[in-house]
């Protein structure tokens, strides 16, 4: 032990010695991790503690699992290309927010915990669809199962991508600071890449390492896969990466999304000063401002949520005629196989060709084959044989 851990830390590890269920390891482990002074002297003590919470974290959801219906089943089935969840502390405005997008009917009232069921609704924007649902709000604990928190987490990690809302005019620093930690602690990692490290395993020859010079401790790395029960295994760490970004490689259950951030409420006192304040401290994220109930900046929360989910509008179109109208909704990287499918699985099991106008040929009426990648606009129509 070195001799220069805080008190606090100490206490810390005095709770996670007599911390007796799984969620009371998990919540002293993450007490530790957050007092341990953070320097070179104390990383494999961090790391260490990592491990520990992986470990506890799986053991977690395990149970979960073998609990079964233990309560409501929060998740929503995705009707559209994309679904993007609201999240966020209570009363911030999710549920206004949602009324004011779709044509969804959810609750909004002037008490915390309106929302109790994640509801969805259909927002219309460019000729498409997109499925947004606003979830019951995220309180401190939900991650290790506080107020529903293990379903309602279930249902946020279905969506493709995140809407955090913040109340300007309560302190939307430390309320963001709440989402975050609570995401966090729950296997998100926000606006992040899965690093770049590929596993091949097999089954016998021990462990070996390509791209050694990437990582500041090798040996270490070597201790985490033996922990993670990998034994026999090229790894290879293709990019600069922290032992941390390691461990997070090894954990299959993270769940990588992206968001923006939605300032509610930006019609009342102070939201304009505490959003200047939010922009200094979280440069790193995109806020956008706003005020459901005046219905000030709509347009722009739209256009966002459309940018953040990496949709694409295909317009199919029969030989001989005019392009369909409306268009459908494609992730972003689809190809024309992928689109095939999406119209009917006969188009995609007769497919023979298909022809394109648009962004994505050299020009208008250009033969396809199934692995073309389609881009935003364009036309095409399917052959079949
Ligand atoms: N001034 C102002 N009030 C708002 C705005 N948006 C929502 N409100 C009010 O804030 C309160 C909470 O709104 P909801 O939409 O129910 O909040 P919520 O985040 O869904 O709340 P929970 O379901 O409890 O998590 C209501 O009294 C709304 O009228 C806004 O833009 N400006
Ligand atoms: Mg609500």
């Amino acid at each position: 032990m070195p001799a220069n851990v805080t008190r606090e830390y100490l206490l810390a590890e005095d709770g996670y010695r007599e911390a007796k269920t799984v969620p009371e390891k998990i919540k002293a482990l993450e007490k530790m991790y957050s007092t341990i002074p953070k320097h070179k002297g104390t990383e494999k003590m961090r790391l260490s503690i990592k491990q520990r919470l992986s470990k506890y974290k799986e053991e977690l959801e395990k149970s979960k699992v073998k609990r079964g219906g233990g309560g409501p089943s929060f998740s929503v089935k995705k009707e559209s290309a994309a679904q993007v969840a609201l999240v966020g502390l209570p009363n911030s405005g999710k549920s206004s927010i949602l009324k004011v997008l779709t044509n969804a009917n959810t609750e909004v009232a002037s008490y915390p915990l309106t929302t109790i069921i994640p509801t969805p609704g259909m927002l219309d924007y460019k000729d498409i669809q997109i499925q947004m649902v606003d979830m019951p709000p995220i309180i401190k604990d939900v991650s290790i199962g506080k107020g529903f928190g293990f379903q309602l987490i279930s249902a946020i990690r279905n969506a493709d991508a995140l809407i955090i809302v913040l109340d300007l005019s309560k302190d939307p620093v430390k309320n963001m600071e709440i989402i975050l930690d609570e995401l966090y602690r729950s296997e998100f990692r926000i606006n992040k890449r899965k690093p770049d490290v590929e596993i091949k395993k097999f089954s016998s020859g021990g462990i070996e390492i390509s791209g050694k010079e990437y990582v500041s401790d090798v040996n270490e790395i070597k201790k985490m896969l033996i922990e993670n029960k990998v034994s026999n295994a090229l790894v290879i760490i293709k990019e600069k990466i922290s032992l941390e970004d390691f461990l997070d490689s090894l954990n299959r259950n993270l769940a990588y999304k992206k968001a923006f951030i939605l300032g509610n409420k930006n019609d009342l006192e102070k939201s304009d000063e505490n959003l200047k304040i939010f922009r200094k401290k979280y440069p790193e994220f995109e806020i956008i401002p706003l005020s459901a109930e005046k219905e000030i900046n709509i347009e722009q929360v739209k256009e966002k949520i459309y940018e953040i989910l990496d949709i694409v509008r295909i317009f199919t179109k029969s030989p001989g005629s005019d392009p369909d109208y409306p268009p459908i909704a494609m992730k972003r990287g689809s190809t024309v196989l992928d689109v095939a499918r999406e119209v009917h699985k006969q188009f995609y099991k007769n497919f023979k060709y298909s022809k394109i106008w648009g962004k994505s040929v050299k020009y208008d009426g250009q033969r396809a084959g199934g692995d073309h990648i389609v881009e935003d606009g364009d036309v095409v129509e399917i052959h079949i044989k």
